[in-house]
């Protein structure tokens, strides 16, 4: 029996299109599932930087246009403790910018390249159960159009985020599950404001974390540590700059300033890992099969490296017939995937304010911080991470 189609990718979050987009340009016919409808895809807020090797994927794909004209180039982080900003020059240091070009600018762009080759989404599609992983036809069961449907294929590609179907298809006696729930919450705001600089800063406050970034010259992109079971709703906008303006502000850095707030949310921390992200003939990648505290903006990142190591074995496989790329796959993602868990980790551990954190515990997380921005090898060992370990395509 000859499959409907050869890779059915459940999601049509950035590793869902990313690699549609590059199987398809690869001539692979592919189906991409997707939950939610156009308008949720196309404008969920939420990653807001690129690693160099995010960037130069997204160039050799064709997709960077948009990105090099509206991208914004990083150079450095400010880190303030001790009352006052500590700025590293992870551009000096490695020769790498950070970018700040939105999730949504990016899926955009993704869905701007599947309309234009003529490439369907299936919008409003959950996928409600995978089945026949461990034999050569694995069935996708879906619903469109109120109906229940289903599909063979030759892979199915598990690109459906933390709260996926795909996942819970890998067999119990299979899966190894590593997890860290931090003690705390992320309040993000996006406020239409400029914001103090354009630069990134993140503040180690005796109050609790904060951040300063942005998503353009006039929008700025804040957060603040919060309680694990605070809402939204529980922070008016005066409660949010005051907050803000304590812990970041220090002398001699622009300060905070206040304006609309267009969208909070509260983002639980956690850090996650599956191993390993394949099972017979699904490949598990992005949120997935992970995700990471956004301290070190590494969770958007880790998805795309995950694609530039799946794109290329699936291709292998159907232009030479070798599976061998393909039963490598979770091997080779998984060490930069560890690589990432522990940067996101660390910066996570040494930015907050934990519950019931001893006087000798903040002083290490002061000594820890003064090391990293005032050595160069704690300045390299920071800013070779932050811009990016190199992703394999
Ligand atoms: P996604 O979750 O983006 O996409 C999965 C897709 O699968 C979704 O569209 C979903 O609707 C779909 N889906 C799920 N179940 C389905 C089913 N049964 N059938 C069909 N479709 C299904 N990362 C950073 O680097 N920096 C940040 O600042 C940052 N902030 C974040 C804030 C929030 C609130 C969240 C949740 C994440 C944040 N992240 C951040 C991480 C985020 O950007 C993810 O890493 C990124 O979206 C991962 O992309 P995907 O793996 O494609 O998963
Ligand atoms: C963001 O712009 O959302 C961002 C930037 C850097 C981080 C985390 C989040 O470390």
């Amino acid at each position: 029996m000859s499959a409907d189609t050869q890779v059915a990718i459940v999601g049509a979050g950035p590793a869902g299109l990313l690699l549609s987009h590059m199987l398809g340009e690869a001539g692979i016919d592919c189906v991409v599932f997707e939950r939610g409808d156009r308008e949720h895809v196309g404008t969920r807020l939420r990653a807001g930087g690129l690693e160099h090797g995010a960037v130069d994927l997204l160039r050799s794909l064709g997709l960077g246009q948009r990105l090099d004209a509206i991208g914004l180039l990083v150079e450095r982080t400010d880190f303030r403790f001790d009352g006052r900003g500590h700025r590293v020059d992870f551009k000096a240091a490695t020769g790498h910018n950070f970018t700040i070009y939105p999730q949504y600018e990016i899926v955009t762009d993704l869905l701007a390249a599947h309309a234009a080759r003529g490439r369907e989404v299936k919008f409003n599609t959950p996928v409600t159960r995978i089945e026949g992983l461990d034999g050569e036809r694995p069935v996708i069961r879906y619903e469109e159009g109120g109906a229940a449907r289903q599909l063979n294929c030759d892979f199915v590609a598990g690109c459906d985020g933390y709260h996926g179907v795909c996942r819970p298809a890998i067999p119990a006696g299979v899966i190894r599950v590593y997890e860290e729930v931090y003690p705390f919450g992320w309040l993000g705001i996006l406020a239409q404001v400029a914001p103090p600089s354009l630069e990134v800063a993140y503040s180690c406050h005796d109050d609790g974390f904060a951040m300063s970034s942005f998503r353009a010259p006039e929008v700025s992109r804040l957060y603040l540590q919060c309680e694990s079971d605070d809402r939204a709703e529980d922070w008016s906008d005066d409660r949010i700059w005051s907050e803000l303006v304590r812990r970041l502000d220090v002398p001699e850095r622009p300060a905070v300033r206040p304006g609309p707030i267009v969208q909070k949310s509260v983002t639980a921390m956690k850090s996650f890992v599956i191993e390993p992200m394949q099972y017979g003939r699904l490949f598990m990648a992005g949120d997935a099969a992970h995700i990471v505290p956004p301290t070190g903006a590494k969770g958007l990142n880790s998805a795309m490296a995950d694609i530039s190591v799946l794109a290329p074995a699936l291709i292998d496989f159907y232009r030479r017939g070798s599976r061998a790329r393909l039963d490598g796959y979770s091997a080779q993602a998984m060490q930069r995937v560890w690589q990432v868990q522990r940067f996101a980790a660390d910066m996570c551990r040494l930015l907050h304010r934990f519950p019931g954190m001893s006087d000798f515990e903040r002083r290490m997380q002061r000594e820890r911080l003064a090391y990293m921005t005032g050595t160069p090898t704690g300045v390299l060992t920071y800013a070779e991470n932050f811009v990016g370990l190199p992703f394999d395509a």
